[in-house]
């Protein structure tokens, strides 16, 4: 991979990193409206996918979107703004955490009745194979929403109608409470792919690159032939469900294992600095770049001004796409 691609891969890795820790510390302060599910662990998933699609693609995320939108090019500003019902957030504040959207980077919105992403991306893949323009669709699932019908019937149709749509089953471990190896049938989702004649492929997702070089082959079959496919991204989250969760259902030191063996940021580091790819250097710059970024956008976010009254149903019907 280019140089300038693997210092996206890691700016875009950093910002979600730092995004979400400082999230974290803010949540238990109270300053932050509503819920929020934090990506932390998982950054390697959406960037791994992120950094093999076109701006043309169109990516949809899940009620854990914060590192979606990120990885697809959302500005971190405009996103925390939105994260506070700020008016000067991406959906002017109305949207909040859950249903972040940003139609300027193709990000279809963190949809989240769980599931859903995967029949909106039928829809979005139909129209770019009318248009004819070889975009294609990437919905992000969660492994419990894999378990939706809705996800299910999306498969079928995406195969009946030959759709250029990626199914992402990011398994983390655990749907809320619930660990993925009490709900899934048969151990796996990528074994799904075949009862749709699909390709399915499944990778360990601390990896940046084995999560790119996989994104990488399905989304080329798919933008070529115009043909779905699965790719399962097994990582586990490094933080509860949602803020505030006591996360009793968790081994212990099983958090402490993860940030010590399976941080995606660690591995990618070593990795380039061991190939001679990238300098220590480069990835220190970026660090502090990215620190400076997040800090200053959270002392403003606080004295942002929230929407005007007269803001409350304007574009609440709006059709971006
Ligand atoms: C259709 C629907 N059913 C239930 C919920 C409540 N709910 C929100 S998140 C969640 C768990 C989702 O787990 P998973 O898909 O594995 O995603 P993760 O939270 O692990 O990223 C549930 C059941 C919902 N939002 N939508």
């Amino acid at each position: 991979m280019e140089q300038a691609k693997l210092l996206t891969a890691y700016r875009s890795m950093r910002t979600i990193r730092n995004f979400e820790e400082r999230m974290h510390i803010e949540f238990a302060t109270g300053a932050v409206p509503g819920f929020v599910h934090l990506y932390v662990g998982q950054e390697a998933c959406a960037v791994g996918v992120c950094s093999q699609l076109e701006d043309k693609d169109t990516l949809l995320g899940t009620h854990r979107g914060h590192g979606h939108a990120l990885a697809k090019g959302a500005n971190a500003r405009k996103l925390l703004f939105e994260i506070f019902g700020r008016a000067d957030g991406l959906c002017g504040g109305k949207a909040g955490s859950c249903h972040v959207h940003d139609s300027s980077v193709r990000y279809m919105g963190a949809n989240s009745g769980v599931g859903s992403g995967a029949a909106i991306a039928c829809g979005v893949a139909l129209a770019a194979k009318n248009r004819g323009d070889g975009a294609v669709a990437v919905p992000l699932i969660g492994e419990g929403a894999a378990n939706q019908g809705v996800v299910l019937e999306a498969m079928n149709l995406a195969a009946v109608w030959n759709l250029p749509v990626v199914f992402v089953f990011e398994n983390n471990g655990y749907a809320e409470a619930t660990g993925s190896e009490w709900a899934i049938a048969g151990g796996d989702l990528c074994g799904r792919a075949a009862a749709f004649d699909m390709p399915g492929l499944a990778i360990d997702a601390y990896d940046f690159f084995a999560v790119s070089a996989a994104a990488g082959e399905l989304i080329a079959r798919a933008r070529e032939e115009s043909r779905p496919a699965v790719l399962e991204l097994r990582q586990k989250r490094f933080y509860g469900h949602f803020e505030g969760d006591a996360q009793t259902y968790r081994g212990d030191g099983e958090v402490d294992l993860l940030r010590r063996e399976r941080d995606c940021l660690t591995h990618f580091s070593d990795r380039v600095v061991a190939e001679g790819w990238l300098a220590r250097e480069d990835l220190d710059a970026i660090d502090t770049e990215v620190e400076a970024l997040i800090s200053g956008i959270y002392e403003e976010v606080k004295a942002a001004a929230l929407p005007d009254e007269s803001q409350l149903f304007a574009n609440v019907y709006a059709s971006a796409y």
